[in-house]
């Protein structure tokens, strides 16, 4: 059993795709976690499916290695903005950061967000300037940008005095020292990440333990097993529990009244390298995990007796965006997955608020349709893919901003600021492009980023304005832009908005679609579809190149004639259509329409179906 002096506990924080999760690989397999034939996939952290798919990681999860007698537990965080609640709530169980940084596109959106939560947390901090061997990499520089950074977010002398690791995680090796990069980078030296471990025993400090001996754990993640059900996952911070006790759970009920519930720890697990080793007993200074409650909750507190008292509930950034989700009523419903009722949709997103700080949700005027609250378009599109794979069919709505109001009565709404990298030749289009959208040009930087010929601005818009933002951006850089933003606070109200500039093309009736009649319809927009679709009255199967909509028939056959013509037969075919992931369809909608998810199908619909009951004017569809 570890005392608290053989135990650090650090976390890997970083703005996305600095390389968090490839360092964890190497921090694994240099500590031995791996017997020495054992083949280790890559990003072996990001297990999900959903992870592994994308190539990012979206919940943050723990593990531990090895370094002589210390044990270092560590988590790994996702860097994308909308998981940043992921990050907000593991803090609590360490001491230490390692902040990632790119060398060569240096602090961005997200290493701002991280490193303000992690010095409010009091965390030691060590830099890690990642990515080195990147012909395009400015240490020197990005090393100083990252000190800004420290400054400005008024880090203390002390925090402001942290270490300095150079590193290319891909290739698992770092040095303290800047002046050996070039000879690590042609191979005349080698190096592994034992300075990175050295670094990490010798600042972050272990694991403080209170005097008192009454067992208290804050729970900061959950996690589920189909042997023993829901497990708690923290850091033990008084105390110490054996397998069979029996503790006190003292959570809050819905109004947030304290409400306790005793239960027996049926079993007790530990990190060790990626799996969860089962163990009699824990102590305070580790971060374990607890079988034996069903209704543990994140923020709730575990202590051993009735004396123990709960620690503070953790606090995240409060959500900006609102999606609809609704029972599935199209006319396919039921064909491809589960359309589920009501409540079992609200027990499902119910689920998913329990287990996800950063979601909220609220209940609506109607019965089938509940408000899921959360931090952007990706945070929901994740859940809804996954909710896709579990079997289930719905529909959701066009994320709306949550607008606040201010002291005088005035309506406020969320500010972004947003980052973008990109080549010079598209800074006009994209420059105009956020200026349409109320983006104000705060920053103009040549020659920073990824080379000369690359530039970075910085725009502060209103969210409203960046919502189906990011696919037109990469159509317009050809997808060497890059993008991220980080919230502002909420500022008044920046005025209307439109939100797409083109009409839908409407399907009149029930069928499946003919390429014939697609062929006429392709002129008057771009076809989300191609022949041999289900479609119904009231679902779209394009966009109208005009601003109104457009009711088609998609299902008219070619009329038979016995009369051959004398020429050749052309074989015309439809010029393209446009398949419209997930995303794309989150980023196009309006507000008078669903998109219809099922396991295997995404539509588009507008709400009203029947052809005679909408309009097709958009200043009358959209009030
Ligand atoms: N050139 C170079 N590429 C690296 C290095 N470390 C990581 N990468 C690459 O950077 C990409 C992102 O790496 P990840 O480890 O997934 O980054 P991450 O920070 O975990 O990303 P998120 O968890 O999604 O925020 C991958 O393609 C890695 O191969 C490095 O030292 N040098
Ligand atoms: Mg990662």
């Amino acid at each position: 059993m570890p005392t608290a002096n053989n135990i650090r506990n650090i976390c890997i924080i970083a703005h996305v795709d600095h390389g968090k999760t490839t360092l964890v690989d190497f921090l694994l397999k240099q500590a031995g976690t791996f017997q020495t034939h054992q083949r280790v996939e890559d990003r072996v952290m990001d297990s999900m499916d959903l992870e592994r798919e994308r190539g990012i990681t979206i919940l943050a999860k723990n593990t531990s290695v090895r370094v002589g007698d210390v044990k270092i537990n560590i988590v790994d965080t996702p860097g994308h903005a909308d998981f940043g609640g992921e990050v907000e709530r593991i803090m609590g169980m360490v001491d230490g950061a390692l902040l990632l940084v790119d060398a060569a596109e240096g602090p961005l959106p997200q290493t701002r967000f991280v490193l303000r939560k992690a010095l409010a947390q009091g965390l030691k901090i060590i830099l890690v300037i990642n990515k080195v061997d990147r012909p395009d990499a400015r240490v020197d520089e990005v090393v100083n940008q990252a000190f800004d950074l420290f400054v400005d977010l008024g880090a203390n002398e002390e925090q402001a005095d942290f270490p300095i690791i150079y590193a290319c995680a891909r290739q698992g090796w770092c040095t303290l020292d800047v002046n050996e990069i070039p000879a690590l980078l042609d191979g005349s030296k080698k190096n592994t990440l034992k300075p990175l471990f050295d670094t990490v025993l010798e600042h972050v400090p272990a694991p403080k333990i209170s005097a008192d001996n009454d067992f208290q754990l804050l729970i900061s993640n959950l996690a589920y097993s189909d042997y023993v059900g829901r497990l708690t996952i923290g850091r033990i911070s008084q105390g110490t529990v054996k397998k069979n006790q029996r503790v006190i759970r003292r959570g809050v009920d819905a109004s947030g009244n304290p409400k306790n519930e005793t239960f027996s720890v049926s079993q007790l697990f530990t990190y060790e390298g990626l799996k969860q080793v089962e163990v009699n007993e824990l102590s305070a200074g580790d971060i374990g995990v607890i079988a034996g409650s069903e209704l543990v909750e994140i923020g709730d507190t575990i202590v051993g007796s009735e004396s123990g008292v709960a620690l503070p509930r953790i606090l995240v950034e409060k959500p900006t965006l609102g999606m609809i989700f609704s029972v599935n009523t199209s006319p396919l419903s039921g064909k491809e997955g589960e359309a589920i009722q009501s409540r079992k949709l609200r027990d499902r997103l119910v689920r998913e608020v329990r287990n996800n700080v950063a979601l909220r949700m609220e209940e609506t005027a109607t019965t089938d349709q509940f408000r899921l609250l959360g931090r952007g378009e990706l945070q929901f599109a994740i859940l809804i893919e996954q909710m896709r794979r579990e079997g289930f069919e719905f529909m959701i709505g066009k994320p709306t901003v949550l607008y606040q109001t201010g002291e005088n009565g005035e309506k406020l709404e969320p500010m972004e600021r947003a980052v973008l990298d990109l080549p010079e030749q598209y800074s006009g289009d994209v420059t105009r492009m956020f200026q349409g959208r109320k983006g104000l040009l705060t920053k103009y930087e040549g020659g920073s980023g990824h080379g000369s010929n690359r530039i970075r601005l910085e725009f502060d818009i209103p969210t409203r304005g960046l919502l189906g933002m990011r696919s037109k951006y990469l159509t317009i850089t050809r997808g060497e832009g890059l993008f991220s933003t980080f919230l502002l606070e909420y500022g008044p109200h920046k005025g209307d908005l439109a939100h797409r500039q083109n009409g839908a093309l409407i399907s009149d009736r029930t069928g499946d679609t003919v390429e014939y009649a697609l062929m006429s319809i392709e002129e008057r927009g771009v076809l989300f579809m191609g022949s041999g679709v289900p479609v119904y009255e009231g679902m779209i199967i394009g966009e109208h190149n005009k601003e109104n909509d457009l009711n088609v028939n998609c299902c008219r056959e070619k009329k038979l004639t016995n009369i051959r013509s004398a020429g050749a037969e052309f074989l015309v075919t439809l010029a393209g259509t446009r398949k419209m992931s997930l995303e794309q369809c989150i980023d196009w909608i309006d507000e008078d329409e669903w998109i219809e998810v099922t396991p295997q199908s995404v539509r588009i619909r507008k709400k009203v179906l029947n052809g005679n009951l909408r309009s097709v004017k958009r200043e009358e569809r959209i009030n």
